[in-house]
């Protein structure tokens, strides 16, 4: 009966990935070993977040002046992501977003992994308890010498799996092994993410536009007029409606289930943009074209990028295939 085979076969993401990764004979469970220390430092997070505005207020172990002790919050996520990812022997070089160097892994602990990640973005959102996340994207060595920075700069079409996790009204993972994208939700009872949203895919086109036009006055020429069309749309459709929550995971969250577009372009202020191609870019844009979407930044395919430094930034406008197409357009006509 299929309604109790829904409540009892519960598929975590564990069983999800290990199924993925019988189909290749030659694996021997890294991949999954991995994953888990990834999922483990997202519970973590997850768990630290809640607690925080609690943590504030009574000191979480009932110490006084506990607030000048603590680590923010970001630092101990990226703490808690770079021991797991170390201590489980399958990665080589990680990237962080809080972390100026790289961290080569030393030689005992190494494995064929890189990871790339921002443990917890949206740092603006953290006090007033809004949606933040983690992101992160991962390659494979691609030789077996000593490790380096360079074994990170490669385009995001060489990643070998991308996903984020929201610390949201829930917990959700959403994830790529590029053979399309599925949601896990973490069940809190269980301590597991549940798969919840199997085989995403974006709708073609949508009807939210996400961006900060706070910045508007410093745009160039093709955002202007994609953001001007967006609002007043000169051939009969709708208007876009707005949603800007100033969280990369969640503005891409919410463009990754309804449709729509994303977009942080470049400014007079900042040529390159804000948001970083290894760690937010790259991951962001794998996952939207394993949905079906399309990632762009102004000039080329974002996957297409080659990063000469690992906190490189880029503008990037992704999301719903069609509007992507026309921000594409505009770029264009103006070469
Ligand atoms: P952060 O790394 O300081 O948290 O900044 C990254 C965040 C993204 O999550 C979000 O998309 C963007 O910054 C919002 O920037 P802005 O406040 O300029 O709109
Ligand atoms: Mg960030």
């Amino acid at each position: 009966h299929e309604a109790d085979a829904y409540r009892t076969d519960l598929m975590t993401i564990t069983r999800f990935v290990l199924n993925e990764q019988s189909k290749y004979p030659e694996s021997r469970g890294d991949f999954t070993i991995l994953l888990s220390n990834i999922v483990l430092g997202c519970k973590f997070v997850c768990s630290a977040v809640n607690k925080a505005g609690l943590a504030k207020l009574i000191g979480l172990a009932g110490e006084t002046n506990i607030q000048a002790e603590q680590k923010k919050l970001d630092v101990l996520s990226n703490d808690v992501f770079v021991k797991a990812l170390v201590s489980s022997g399958r990665t080589s070089v990680l990237v962080s977003e809080e972390d100026e160097e790289a961290t080569l892994v030393e030689s005992s602990k190494r494995g064929k992994y890189c990871v790339v990640f921002d443990p917890l973005d949206g740092s603006s959102n953290i006090d007033c308890g809004v949606s933040i996340g983690t992101i992160f994207g991962i390659y494979t060595m691609s030789h077996n010498d000593e490790p380096t920075t360079e074994d990170v700069l490669k385009p995001g079409n060489e990643m070998v799996a991308a996903g984020y996790c929201m610390y949201g009204s829930s917990c959700m993972l959403v994830l790529s092994t590029g053979t399309g994208v599925n949601g896990f939700t973490l069940d809190p009872s269980l301590g597991e993410f549940i798969l919840t949203h199997p085989d995403i895919k974006i709708p073609k086109k949508g009807n939210i536009y996400s961006v900060n036009e706070g910045n508007a006055q410093n745009w160039d020429g093709p955002t202007t007029k994609y953001v001007e069309k967006c609002k007043f749309p000169k051939d009969g459709s709708p208007a876009k409606s707005l949603r800007y929550v100033g969280s990369m995971v969640a503005d891409v969250h919410r463009t990754l289930l309804y449709g729509g577009i994303f977009l942080y372009p470049a400014d007079k202020k900042s040529p390159n943009g804000k948001l970083r191609v290894l760690y937010e870019v790259f991951p962001m844009s794998f996952l939207m074209e394993q949905a079906g979407g399309q990632a762009f930044t102004g000039k080329k395919r974002a996957l297409d990028l080659v990063p000469e430094k690992i906190h490189e930034r880029s503008p990037i406008f992704l999301g719903s295939y069609e509007d992507v197409e026309e921000i594409k357009a505009l770029y264009a006509a103006e070469e």
